[in-house]
């Protein structure tokens, strides 16, 4: 059952790629580039990954990036990801980063674009995995600063298919940023954003209506409004659900009382992502494992699971009628 799991080709569509920074390449980053880091040896290192809240797991993310300096800084993990994710059956990745985290230490934009693009552009060949890349915005930074940033991408062409929304959700709702919404959409780019996750089932509401997204990432709060619930299940709008990211964030006590069942059986167009895979204890595979041993699902659910991702992605037709 497990090996079957592990074949069954999917698509990852909530991926952040600094959130695969596995520790060893944290480690072996920071000797490359001569950073001392608060937390210099694996044990130590491992010890902080212990979360309280959403807030608590981003204070780390966003330190560990001290160690991303160079292009092959950037294209080492994207590559290192791409092979894990091959491991499990994963065939195309949307996959997320985050300009202004970058920007803000002060590392060009052609640098992080360049480097994830170079793994990126050789993934087909080197893995079988399509890809698309997704720039995030932090939604604790301000719309202008969002603006600035999506201008600079579009300047220099980046090879981007959508913008999304992340970082601290609860307080910085929707209605901030409808202008780089409109912006995205009128420069033709796809648009996706986090709601739902720590915030309440009213974000998600605003998300769509006011950002005009087409996927939801995470939204597992919706199930606390049943007019939204039926609305998401009529429109069939994709919401990219993350397992373990929701344990180890605290969203939910346990994944026995996840809502991931719930919402399957309700008619919910979802789909099992790994959000930041070095940090909350596995890739997709890992994700699909741990919801069969606790709810000891068949292959009809992971079937449905994975062709709700395939389906919910942005590649061609042509490529998800390869991979269904
Ligand atoms: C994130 Cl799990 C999660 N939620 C919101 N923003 C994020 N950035 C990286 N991981
Ligand atoms: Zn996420």
């Amino acid at each position: 059952m497990k090996n079957s799991l592990m074949h069954l080709p999917k698509a990852e569509l909530h991926l952040h790629i600094e959130g695969t920074l596995e520790p060893e390449l944290i480690l072996e980053l920071a000797a490359r580039n001569g950073i001392t880091l608060p937390f210099p040896s694996l044990e130590a290192l491992r010890e902080q990954y212990e979360f309280s809240d959403l807030q608590s797991f981003l204070n780390l993310y966003y330190a560990n990036m001290a160690v991303l300096i160079t292009e092959a800084d950037f294209a080492d993990m994207t590559r290192a990801y791409l092979r894990r994710a091959k491991e499990c059956g994963v065939r195309h990745a949307e996959i997320m980063f985050d300009p202004q985290a970058h920007l803000a230490r002060g590392i060009a934009l052609e640098t992080v674009v360049d480097g994830i693009h170079s793994a990126l552009s050789s993934s087909e060949a080197e893995f079988g995995i399509s890809t698309g890349l997704i720039a995030a915005f932090l939604r604790d930074e301000t719309e202008d600063s969002a603006l600035a940033v999506l201008e600079e991408l579009l300047a220099i062409d980046a090879p981007i298919i959508g913008i999304g929304l992340d970082s601290a959700e609860v307080g910085n709702p929707p209605s901030k940023f409808i202008r780089l919404f409109q912006r995205a959409r009128d420069a033709g780019l796809r648009l996706v954003a986090h709601a739902g996750e720590e915030g309440p089932a009213s974000y998600v509401v605003d998300a769509l209506d006011l950002l005009g997204v087409e996927r939801i990432d995470h939204g597992i709060r919706s199930v606390e409004d049943p007019a939204l619930v039926a609305r998401l299940v009529a429109e069939q709008i994709p919401l990219t659900v993350c397992p373990l990211s929701n344990v180890r964030l605290r969203a939910v006590d346990t994944l026995a009382e996840h809502p991931l069942p719930h919402m399957l059986a309700a008619g919910m167009n979802v789909s099992v992502n790994s959000d930041d895979p070095a940090y909350f204890g596995g890739y997709a595979g890992t994700n699909f494992e741990q919801l069969e041993d606790v709810f000891g699902w068949g292959a009809a659910a992971a079937l449905t699971l994975a062709g709700n991702s395939v389906r919910s992605s942005f590649a061609s037709q042509e490529r998800k009628n390869e991979l269904l």
